[in-house]
């Protein structure tokens, strides 16, 4: 049976909110933490719990529902688009800001329908900022209405992007290759906050122009993508085509001049698909 979208986007709101603030509670305290694809890809009780929590939650209000979990990939769960309604959750985006008790975290809450992105909710639990976005209805930050930036020109623009979790010395490299070539341009500033969901929340809200970043995953992108393109702003695949959701690799601005004189400097870091197992 299909649900009504706004009784979708009414449930992750919820949801978000209830997560949001077991996140919130937990910040302070000591964690148990493990690691996962590398030595720097982390995961607490508290991100196991809280997808738990958001997925037995809406599993419950729509059976007929597949989800999409980062912790329940790490476990072996299958990362895959089909037809059906698929939620596309990142429980805690910003994990190592958590661990370390740095207060940049949010809930990422995306809802795909026959493959498009149809919603999203990011929830930046600690400034307590809820994003929404439903397709054909506007992004809003705790119901104000957000627009991306105008801005076109490559040498003022404000970038935000991020290290991911990789620390094979090629790769660190070329990340910071790509960061020199756009500084040379010389574009006005980067920014590093540690949470994919919440810059693309940034490049909404018009608070930056742009975001760009190898190595995230489709939890980390699935919610904003819906944000983004609702408050005006382009995602973009980083070789300029149109967005994967699987291929690791985003470029979001304001305009689409912008993101892809962002592409033309960009040299690409390759990482294993999403949906490659
Ligand atoms: C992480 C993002 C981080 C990004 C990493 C990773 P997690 O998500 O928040 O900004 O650089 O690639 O995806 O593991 O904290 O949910």
């Amino acid at each position: 049976s299909q649900q009504p979208l706004g009784e979708c986007l009414d449930a992750a709101v919820k949801v978000a909110l209830e997560a949001g603030k077991i996140i919130r509670e937990a910040l302070r305290i000591e964690k148990r933490v493990q690691t996962k694809s590398s030595a720097a890809d982390l995961v607490t009780e508290t991100d196991r719990l809280v997808e738990n929590l958001i997925i037995s939650t809406l599993s419950e209000k729509f059976p007929s529902h597949r989800f999409i979990g980062e912790e329940s990939v790490a476990d072996g769960e299958k990362c895959f688009l089909t037809d059906d309604p698929t939620w596309i959750i990142d429980p805690i985006d910003g994990t190592c800001n958590f661990v370390h008790g740095a207060p940049v975290v949010a809930v990422s809450i995306g809802l795909s329908v026959k493959k498009e992105l149809e919603l999203g909710v990011i929830y930046s639990c600690v400034e307590e900022k809820l994003y929404t976005g439903r397709k054909g209805h506007g992004a809003f930050c705790n119901g104000q209405k957000l627009q991306a930036s105008n801005q076109t020109d490559l040498s003022k623009a404000l970038i935000l992007t991020e290290l991911g979790s990789i620390r094979d010395p090629v790769a660190v490299k070329k990340l910071f290759n790509n960061m020199e070539r756009l500084l040379k341009v010389p574009a006005h500033g980067i920014r590093i906050i540690g949470s994919a969901a919440l810059d693309l929340c940034h490049v909404a809200a018009g608070d930056v122009d742009a975001f760009y970043q190898f190595g995230l995953h489709c939890w980390d992108m699935a919610a904003a993508a819906v944000i983004v393109r609702e408050a005006g702003g382009i995602m973009m695949d980083t070789t300029g085509e149109s967005l994967d959701l699987m291929s690791r690799r985003v470029v979001a601005a304001g305009t689409s001049e912008m993101a892809h004189k962002i592409c033309k400097e960009l040299q690409p870091v390759v990482y294993e698909r999403d949906d490659s197992t």
